[in-house]
């Protein structure tokens, strides 16, 4: 699905405002501090990137935020408009789509980019949450936790219409979750309803990593574009701890970048989002760690390989 020569649009969104915890909208400048576009260059990659990317701050609405329960739906929903036309501008062109979050609401543009010109994606959504709440079952009000109800449309999501803009764009079977440890009850019923497949790390540990990634590509159609959403907290907080909601018994650093690596040579993969790396949680050793493992993941997830 890529046009060559092979081309990176980086789309860099510096955005903290689907969840309470400030710092997130740091990890895009971090990572790429830390190298990731020389690293990306040195793959073979041209890379797309404008040093300037948006702070957002601007996006912030006027208006009043006039729902009960969910934060700051005004900002998330003009910013998340913004970083759909971007990573639908990179896709057109034939080009991977790779974005740096900031916090996984952001998910709502990135996969509403992709699976606007392309309306088959499969999604592959590696991360400890389900992100499946609806405004009917958020017990946070955190729109991080809710991107893949309003992708898909459910109950409640219409009547929020400051997020008019996202029409829903994704079918229950067009996602496969891989690290699943912490979802909410009313999420998992609407996993279960919905037919959703969905890989916990209790499958993980059963199967091994490598059946499924197998077993996520088989459902999803081996021939298909996949865009990758990979949110860092998938990870054990051991190996990614700066994160704003870690969660203890996750994927080993193989296993994250296995799936990466695994999804390259499928010569598939339309988008890849590397999400709530927050530079600003933890000791300075544990922040370097964690900005470390977005960029190999990312690299991974572009044909860096181990031999
Ligand atoms: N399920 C919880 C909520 O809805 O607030 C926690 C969500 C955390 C979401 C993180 C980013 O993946
Ligand atoms: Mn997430
Ligand atoms: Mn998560
Ligand atoms: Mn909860």
């Amino acid at each position: 699905f890529l046009s060559k020569p092979l081309t990176v649009g980086i789309v860099g969104a510096a955005f903290s405002g689907g969840q309470p915890r400030g710092g997130v909208e740091q990890g895009p400048a971090r990572l790429v501090e830390f190298g990731l576009i020389d690293q990306l260059k040195g793959l073979g990659w041209n890379v797309d990137f404008d040093e300037k990317f948006p702070t957002y701050e601007d996006f912030k609405p006027q208006t009043e935020n006039k729902h009960k329960i969910l934060k700051n739906v005004g900002h998330v929903a003009s910013v998340t408009k913004s970083v759909a036309e971007s990573v639908q501008k990179v896709v057109e062109k034939g080009h991977l789509a790779l974005t740096l979050g900031g916090d996984h609401s952001l998910a709502m543009g990135t996969v509403g980019g992709s699976a606007a010109v392309h309306k088959d994606v499969g999604v592959i959504w590696v991360d400890a949450h389900a992100d499946i709440n609806t405004p009917l079952t958020t017990d946070t009000g955190n729109l991080h936790g809710c991107p893949v109800s309003f992708l898909m449309g459910l109950e409640g999501t219409k009547e929020v219409t400051e997020l008019d803009w996202l029409k829903p764009c994704l079918a229950a079977n067009r996602i496969v979750y891989i690290g699943l440890r912490d979802v909410d009850a009313p999420e998992k019923k609407i996993l279960k309803d919905n037919k959703i497949k969905a890989f916990s790390m209790h499958d993980v540990d059963k199967h091994g990593i490598g059946k499924i990634v197998e077993m996520a590509l088989e459902y999803l159609g081996r021939d298909k574009p996949i865009h990758l959403s990979f949110d860092v907290d998938a990870l054990d907080p051991s190996v990614a701890p700066a994160t704003g909601t870690p969660v203890r018994g996750g994927l080993t650093f193989r296993e994250g970048h296995y799936i990466c690596e695994a999804l390259y040579e499928t010569g598939n993969l339309v988008a890849v989002d590397i999400m709530e790396v927050n530079p600003m949680l933890g000791e300075q050793s544990y922040v370097l760690q964690t900005i470390q493992i977005g960029c190999s993941l990312a690299r991974t997830a572009m044909g860096e390989s181990l031999l």
